[in-house]
Order: C-alpha cells, then sequence, then structure tokens
C-alpha cells in the first residue's frame, strides 16, 4: 500500500520504519526472537554491531567486477581500498599466500576451488554428508555431485572419529584429484596434517572446508590447515563472528586459477559493502579479545558436553574439540526431530542432524547439532551453559514440565541481554 507522502522527495530521505512499517516490524520481532531465545545452532553467531553497520553501507551500490586495480567499472577507487584490506587481513590472520574475499557464501567459496582445479567428472575424495560433512563435498544432489564424481570416506563405526587409514585405503583406491577435509557436523579437530601425508602419498591437492571452525583457527585453538592446504575455504559468519559469507586462502601457484574461477568463471558483481563488513571481521579476529571470545567459546562446548554426559545424554566422540556437539539420540525413545521441536518450545534453538550410522532419514535424523558461539557472543559462560545442559535433559523425558524449563532458559536470556544498546527497527529517524 503506496503511502500519500511517498513522494520521490520523501523516499530519498525516509528511513526503513517510515518507507516500510512491515518489513522494519518484522525486523523487529526477528531482533525480539534472537533476544528471546537461546541460540544452538552451530553455524549461527550474532555478528558485531560494526559489521552490522559495514554490510548496511553505502557499499551496496557499487559495481566492482574483477578485482582490485583490475576492474570492468569506473569510479572502483575506494572499494579498491576496502578489498585491498579485507585481502590483506585474511592473509596475516591465517598465514596465507592468497585470498580471495569475494565468495558471496561458504558453497560459492567452495565451488571456487573446485571451479578452479577440477574439470567435470574428475574424482574427488570427502568427508560423506551423514558422518559430518557438507552438502557441497559431494552430495549426489549439490552442483558437487552432479558435476564431479565425489567418493566418500566416514567415521569408524568405533571412534566415530576419522580413522586416516581408512582414507588412506580409499585414497589409493580412488585416486582422486582433490582430497577435501573438513565438514559441518564433526566435532573433533580436522587434522589437515595428516590429510596432506594422504594427499602427498596418492598426488592429491587437498582442500581444507575450515568453515565451522575458522574462528579457532584464528585463535590459535584449532591447528591452522593453511600450511599444509593447497586451497582452504571458510564462511565468515559461524565462528568466525563476521558478515555471512566466504572466502577462499591458497597457495600462490592457485592464485590466479581461483580469482579467474570465481570471476568472470562463476559470480558476476561482488557484494563490496559485505567484502568491507569481512574486512572489519578479520581486523577483530586479530585481536586479543576475539581469542578470548574464541576460549571461551571452547571452554562452553567442554562445559555443556559435560553436563549433558552427567545427566545420562550420550555425546558423539563423547566431548568436543571446537565449539560443537552432537547429541546421539540413537538410544533413546528421542528423534533429533522430536527433540529439535522440544528443545523449541523450551526457548532453546538447534538443529535436528543425523549422526554417523543412523537409521533414520535426515527430515527425522537421531541426532542434535548443538554450539556454543553465538550463546557466548551475549555473555554466556560455564556455568550457564551447565544450566543449557540441563534444561535440555529435562526437556527430553516424557512428563517434562516445559513450562518451568522455558522459564529457566527466559532467565539465562534475561541475565545476558543481546545487542543492549539497540533499540531496533520500528524508530524513524529522518
Ligand atoms: N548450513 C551450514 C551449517 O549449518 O553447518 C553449512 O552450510
Amino acid at each position: 500500500m503506496a503511502n500519500s507522502h511517498e513522494t520521490f522527495e520523501h523516499l530519498k530521505s525516509a528511513g526503513l520504519a517510515d518507507v516500510d512499517p512491515d518489513i522494519a516490524a518484522l525486523l523487529g520481532r526477528e531482533l525480539d526472537r534472537q533476544r528471546g531465545q537461546i541460540e544452538l545452532i552451530a553455524s549461527e553467531n550474532f555478528t558485531w554491531p560494526s559489521v552490522l553497520e559495514a554490510v548496511g553501507s553505502v557499499a551496496t551500490n557499487k559495481y566492482a567486477e574483477g578485482y582490485p586495480g583490475k576492474r570492468y567499472y569506473g569510479g572502483c577507487e575506494v572499494v579498491d581500498e576496502i578489498e585491498e584490506i579485507a585481502r590483506t587481513r585474511a592473509k596475516t590472520l591465517f598465514g596465507a599466500e592468497h585470498a580471495n574475499v569475494q565468495p558471496h557464501a561458504g558453497a560459492q567459496a567452495n565451488m571456487t576451488v573446485y571451479f578452479a582445479v577440477l574439470k567435470p567428472g574428475d574424482r574427488v575424495l570427502g568427508l560423506s554428508l551423514d558422518h559430518g560433512g557438507h552438502l557441497t563435498h559431494g552430495l549426489g544432489v549439490n552442483f558437487s555431485g552432479k558435476l564431479y564424481e565425489f567418493h566418500h570416506y566416514g567415521v569408524s563405526r568405533d571412534t566415530m572419529r576419522v580413522d586416516y587409514d581408512e582414507v588412506l585405503a580409499k585414497a589409493k583406491e580412488v585416486k582422486p584429484k582433490l582430497i577435501v577435509c573438513g565438514g559441518s557436523a564433526y566435532p573433533r579437530t580436522i587434522e589437515a596434517d595428516k590429510f596432506r601425508e594422504i594427499a602427498d602419498e596418492v598426488g592429491a591437492m587437498l582442500m581444507t572446508d575450515m568453515a565451522h571452525f575458522s574462528g579457532l583457527v584464528a585463535a590459535g585453538l584449532h591447528p591452522n590447515p593453511v600450511p599444509y592446504s593447497d586451497f582452504v575455504t571458510s564462511t565468515v559468519h559461524k565462528t568466525l563472528a563476521g558478515p555471512r559469507a566466504g572466502f577462499v586462502l591458497c597457495r600462490e601457484e592457485h592464485a590466479a586459477a581461483v580469482d579467474r574461477a570465481l570471476f568472470p568463471g562463476m559470480q558476476g558483481g561482488p557484494l563490496e559493502h559485505t567484502i568491507a563488513a569481512k574486512a572489519t571481521a578479520f581486523k577483530i579476529a586479530g585481536t586479543e579479545a576475539f581469542r578470548d571470545y574464541q576460549g571461551r567459546v571452547r571452554a562452553n562446548a567442554d562445559a555443556l558436553a559435560a553436563g549433558l554426559i552427567s545427566s545420562g545424554l550420550e555425546v558423539l566422540t563423547g566431548g568436543t574439540d571446537t565449539h560443537l556437539v552432537q547429541l546421539d539420540l540413537r538410544h533413546t525413545e528421542w528423534t533429533g526431530l522430536a527433540a529439535q521441536e522440544r528443545l523449541d518450545e523450551v526457548k532453546l534453538t538447534v538443529n535436528r542432524n543425523t549422526v554417523p550410522f543412523d537409521e533414520r532419514p535426515p527430515m527425522v535424523a537421531s541426532g542434535v547439532r548443538i554450539g556454543t558461539p553465538a550463546a557466548t557472543m551475549r555473555g554466556f559462560d560455564e556455568a550457564d551453559f551447565g544450566e543449557v545442559a540441563a534444561i535440555i535433559a529435562g526437556s527430553l523425558t516424557d512428563d517434562a514440565d516445559v513450562t518451568a524449563l522455558r522459564e529457566r532458559s527466559e532467565a539465562l536470556c534475561a541475565k545476558r541481554p543481546l545487542y543492549p544498546g539497540f533499540r531496533g527497527y520500528t524508530e524513524y529517524v529522518a
């Protein structure tokens, strides 16, 4: 519905709440939702106000196809500086020879590497999705599975961890051109050094997808895969706590191929406002404050795992080396779906996930993936995560007092406010 005052002159200076109260109200509701529940989705985080500001900046107006100094448009002198700062900070943070900061998201970062070094039909070896891998690591319905001949390794049934002997045996059998390590639901350290040995033994290249644990790497709390990998891909918005986006790091010898694969190979104009926000996120990730935050993410994950185990629940691998804990419900009457829905009722937001050797289909699943980055960002400490574990355990019972459990979650949210100084989206500022 057009407002009577929607003149061109008015629209040129009006704010969101004035022009589009419907969307402003929905954004306000989303802010309230984020504030009013305990966010435990392992791939989510609450980014910094400075990053939100950069994402909402005028750099969104700029076309800049190409790379700094080599653009197809005029007027790129400022965004060139922004992108150069982002590239330099990414390289410095992770000790990489080359960075491409243009991927719109993690899937595009992975696609960039595949396009850079693979031809359709080439063989690739990656962790299977149901053992903790990722869609873009060769799932049949994904472009990766359609374009390339993916083969998969899994985790050992005994330890639920990657078995490097099995990976080597599989690599010798498959003779892949590229080995992919990393994933989205693997709670233990990704040992890129061991994958490197295997890659060298079979003459393959190695790509590490550190989307989930890149914040821990930046903080020195997870081994850095960069020295061992030809390519490292990541998102920026998970543990790294930046804007929703991706990036690729690689060895200099692959720099030109990676850059060409992304543009003109795959994406068009880069999102320079998001690249500005990535630069800010990389700057923050190099601070002592960020290292301290990541230390708390890790400690909280250990406290969560210990709390769940002491309440009688099963945790995959008996714990975690990262920010991520996988609840294994195979030996309970709960499905992952039912658990997710119950936890939603008590204001804990999680996602169901298959666990290795799951007999249930992915839409139902027998696991729940739980991560600590977002709640840690709003100040949760180990005692708070002990309480979260107790709320989870209390919720997954037949006679759970849902109202009382929800009130315990709400008390934690009240104690640890999210974006306390942010006034929201409903106020119009001329
Ligand atoms: N969707 C992301 C995750 O939840 O891990 C991966 O792309």
